[in-house]
């Protein structure tokens, strides 16, 4: 970053996230840490130029090695999930879902989804999104019980409300998903059928979780989360919504696309093409099981009662140490102050509001690219563990800090490489 150095506030800024990025464990399940050659991409002259269009039909001249770069990353996303059509300018998770909407249904058209409280998306019909404003959601839940979807549940509600399309693919759910039985709902009403898949997409391909293709009509996911692409996202498709995605993403909704980024996803493929990204994704959610045992050892509550993916949802409310509404704010500082960086969330059935909510959400990809494994998870467990069950604790936090320290700097995210 030479050239940068030119100019100090950013380089700066830069440099000091560069090293909390390195000298904490980032443990928010929707993160990773990408390649370098990802960053490489991302960074490359390909940011320069307009685009316009697709491969071969552009509206600018010059794109003669853009158009290759983007046929090859279509080619890739379609060969790495099996899908029959992959758009792969989408700028992100939500842009993806918009154009999906835009494609697919007319305004207040009928949609299930999942209610955001317990797992669904901002994108999957909340009111405060453009989702919920121009959409009609209908939402299905978990049960209280097993903090678990019930499919005949949603079957009914799918035959009673006869809506147009059927969400599938959460962010705060921690166990499998059904994709096989959602998209035979979805079929048995006359109801498209659409997963986002961009928390588990790294674990579909690695086979560490069923994926939805090729039967479901069409997915969207993002590429940075536990895929470990570029921030950025793409839309996978059965072909006859093929030319209906791409109009709604451009000219519908976007102008340029971003082919830095899309170089960069051509990078992320090539990377979860590999046999080793296998093994990565089967250790995720080894990793998050052994952190589960753990914190359920040490007498912390978690949703549902452990996890099948990446992703851990912490239920304070029902954590004896804790025991009350609203406290998911106040743990996640206290774990950011001993160098664990995690996300505050609501939980099924919270009593109280998103601002305030009383569970915390965990995720294993980001420390399973740093090489850690079972071991380091029990070590992790314990220590979080320790700080919620002595949240006024000020010097156990900062013991644990320098533990913290000293696990990072054994397990380098880029400086080592
Ligand atoms: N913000 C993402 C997450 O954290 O799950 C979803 O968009």
């Amino acid at each position: 970053m030479e050239n940068l150095k030119e100019h100090p506030e950013i380089y700066s800024l830069i440099k000091k996230e560069e090293e909390r990025q390195e000298t904490t464990l980032c443990m928010i399940p929707s993160e990773n840490y990408c390649s370098k050659a990802v960053k490489e991409a991302t960074a490359s002259v390909l940011m320069n130029k307009y685009a316009e269009g697709y491969p071969k039909k552009r509206y600018y001249q010059g794109n003669v090695f853009i158009d290759d770069v983007e046929l090859i990353t279509i080619e890739k996303a379609k060969k790495l999930f099996n899908a029959e059509h992959a758009n792969v300018q989408s700028l992100s998770g939500s842009p993806a879902n918009m154009a999906v909407y835009f494609a697919l249904l007319n305004l207040n058209d009928k949609v299930l989804a999942m209610n955001l409280s317990h797992g669904g998306h901002l994108t999957h019909g909340s009111k405060v999104n453009f989702s919920g404003k121009l959409y009609n959601f209908i939402e299905y839940e978990v049960e209280k019980e097993t903090e678990v979807i019930d499919m005949d549940k949603i079957r009914k509600i799918a035959e009673l409300e006869k809506p147009k399309l059927i969400l599938s693919g959460f962010t705060a759910y921690p166990r499998k998903i059904d994709f096989k039985e959602f998209d035979d709902i979805a079929k048995s009403v006359n109801a498209i059928s659409m997963a986002d898949i961009s928390h588990i997409a790294g674990l579909i391909v690695s086979e560490a979780h069923p994926s939805p293709l090729p039967f479901t009509d069409v997915i969207t996911t993002t590429t940075h989360k536990t895929l470990r692409g570029p921030r950025g996202a793409i839309i996978l498709c059965k072909e006859k919504f093929a030319k209906d995605i791409d109009k709604a993403v451009f000219p519908g909704l976007q102008g340029g696309p971003h082919e830095n980024i899309i170089a960069a996803k051509a990078v992320c493929f090539e990377e979860a093409l590999k046999p080793e990204f296998k093994d990565y994704g089967k250790q995720i959610v080894k990793n998050a099981k052994a952190l589960a045992e753990t914190l359920m050892s040490e007498n912390i509550k978690l949703v549902s009662n452990g996890t099948d993916t990446h992703l851990i949802l912490i239920d304070l409310i029902r954590t004896k140490s804790i025991g009350k509404e609203g406290f998911g704010k106040d743990v996640a500082v206290a774990l950011e102050e001993a160098g664990i960086v995690t996300n505050a969330n609501s939980i099924p059935f919270d009593t109280s509001t998103p601002f305030k909510p009383s569970g915390v959400r965990l995720g294993t990809s980001a420390l399973t690219t740093r090489a850690m494994k079972e071991n380091e998870m029990l070590e992790i467990g314990k220590y979080i563990a320790d700080i919620i069950n002595n949240l006024s604790d000020l010097e156990l936090r900062q013991k644990i800090r320098n533990k913290v320290l000293n696990l990072c700097q054994n397990f380098p995210i880029y400086k080592n490489d």
